[in-house]
């Protein structure tokens, strides 16, 4: 499903992140930038290890922002890092920090000049953020931006791994743009 939004198209797929010819790929990961399961391991795994030595040197990356590493062996030139919340109980900011790690992976892809970017559902695998309300706060910041700040972004793509993420993501879109490309 695609649908447009501040002269970017806003796509949704289902897929592996990994296998993206896009600018910059996102990366669900924690804040040691430490690497891990899920997507960070699928990474990690096919982007080879030039990817972690940059990691390390950066050090770290708070909850809520992102930071930029070469993309290594994978297609994507770059990896955008972005450390999402762990759920707790929905009261602790989880929101502001979800919405926040997206903004952050978009101004990083704006700063570098990059046109497209392909994200993962963040907060949603390891992280046990409620599927249906990350999709919400995914799907509307990621507008919110496109359509209120300058950038040179062409094609935001969100990469969703199962059936049930596409589905939920889908309805959100459905909602945020009644006119979607099909
Ligand atoms: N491509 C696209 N989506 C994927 C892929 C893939 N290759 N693999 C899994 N997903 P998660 P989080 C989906 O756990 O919740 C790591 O250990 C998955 O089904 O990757 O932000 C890090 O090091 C789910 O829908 O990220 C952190 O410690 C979504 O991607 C922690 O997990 C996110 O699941 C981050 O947890």
């Amino acid at each position: 499903m695609r649908a447009e939004f501040g002269g970017a198209v806003l796509e949704l797929v289902q897929g592996d992140i990994t296998q993206q010819a896009t600018d910059a790929i996102v990366n669900a990961a924690n804040s040691g930038l430490a690497g891990g399961g899920g997507v960070d391991g699928a990474i990690h795994r096919a982007g080879g290890p030039k990817i972690m030595e940059e990691c390390r040197k950066i050090g770290g990356c708070p909850t809520g922002e992102a930071r930029i590493t070469t993309g290594g062996n994978l297609e994507a030139r770059y990896v955008i890092h972005a450390v999402g919340p762990v759920y707790r109980d929905g009261v602790s900011g989880e929101d502001r920090l979800l919405a926040s790690a997206y903004r952050s992976s978009l101004r990083l892809a704006v700063e570098n000049g990059l046109r497209s970017v392909a994200f993962p559902s963040l907060s949603t695998g390891a992280y046990h953020y409620p599927l249906r309300d990350a999709a919400d706060v995914a799907l509307s910041t990621v507008v919110g931006f496109l359509q209120n700040e300058r950038h040179g972004l062409e094609l935001v793509r969100f990469v969703l791994f199962d059936g049930r993420t596409q589905e939920e993501y889908e309805r959100v879109l459905r909602r945020l743009s009644p006119h979607t490309l099909g």
